[in-house]
């Protein structure tokens, strides 16, 4: 018996991975949650049908939405990590042990609770006692949060759905208050080639430019997502994403790396032409 998993990737493209067999399946309070094993990616969470994480190339979207900022920020020892609960990103914030705290705002406990179940590795990290998981809507939470931080990693769904309150001004203004003065904010910014993706990532990034001085996008390829092609947005309040890089003391760390390098971290913000031309053009508006 032939056993698929198809995603549409835009509405004329799917995407395809042979499955060996179903693990889990629920439909939460927000979403219906899905974890398979498949031959080439082992592996699989998919939230409402789409890939989330893939066993094999989960480290490329973890180390880069990590390890961007921890190697520009000399001083990151609080850390606000919104959606994430598969942990993924905690893992990797875990092997700094500068940081002090981070606060996990997830809005789904069955998502925390499957990939514990399912995905151990990924999760690993969730219970290291510098990590405090709150089940909440993030908006909700910071308004309250008298907490600062140093750095927000923004790991949320899509801006279709459950997580369209995480691509807003008004969210974007409330991790702007939540950040001290020389805070970051990193966020998952979507695919820049097909259509819808391209133009839900256009109106994220000119919102985001609206409210931080610095703002850019980075890059890398991650073959399980649409185009095998994702942004991060890296905001700031002041350092500059490759001016402010300190290599060499990110490089004392010692931290084993399978994607991120220093030399690969400068080189993901050289973007193709038709992007930067797609980023100028809301950038001044
Ligand atoms: N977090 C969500 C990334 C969004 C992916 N969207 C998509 N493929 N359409 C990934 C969690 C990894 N720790």
């Amino acid at each position: 018996m032939e056993l698929w998993f198809s995603e549409f990737h835009a509405p004329d493209v799917q995407h395809s991975l042979r499955v060996n067999r179903q693990l889990f399946s629920m439909q939460s309070n927000f979403q219906r949650i899905d974890i398979f094993e498949t031959p080439e990616f082992g592996r699989v969470l998919a939230l409402d049908g789409n890939v989330q994480l893939t066993e094999r190339d989960e480290f490329i979207y973890d180390e880069m939405i990590t390890h961007v900022p921890m190697a520009v920020h000399p001083n990151i020892h609080d850390v606000l990590v919104i959606g994430a609960g598969d942990g993924g990103v905690v893992k990797e914030l875990a092997r700094y042990e500068t940081i002090r705290r981070i606060d996990l705002v997830e809005m789904d406990p069955e998502v925390v609770k499957a990939c514990r179940a399912y995905l151990p590795e990924n999760a690993s990290r969730l219970d290291d006692a510098r990590v405090h998981i709150y089940y909440d809507n993030a908006l909700r939470f910071i308004r309250r949060a008298a907490e600062q931080y140093d750095l927000i990693i923004v790991d949320s769904t899509d801006p279709f759905g459950p997580s369209e309150g995480y691509f807003t001004r008004e969210f974007y203004g409330i991790c702007y208050n939540a950040l001290r003065e020389d805070g970051i904010m990193v966020n998952q910014q979507g695919s820049p080639f097909y259509k819808h993706d391209a133009e839900a990532m256009q109106r994220s990034h000119q919102r985001i430019a609206q409210t931080f001085p610095v703002c850019r996008v980075y890059q890398a390829h991650i073959p399980t997502y649409a185009a095998g092609y994702w942004l991060f947005g890296f905001a700031s309040k002041k350092y500059h994403p490759v001016d402010d890089l300190d290599a060499e003391a990110w490089k004392k760390l010692n931290l084993q790396t399978k994607y991120y390098t220093t030399k690969l971290h400068k080189g993901a913000f050289y973007l193709p032409a038709f992007l930067e031309r797609m980023l100028e053009e809301v950038e001044t508006k």
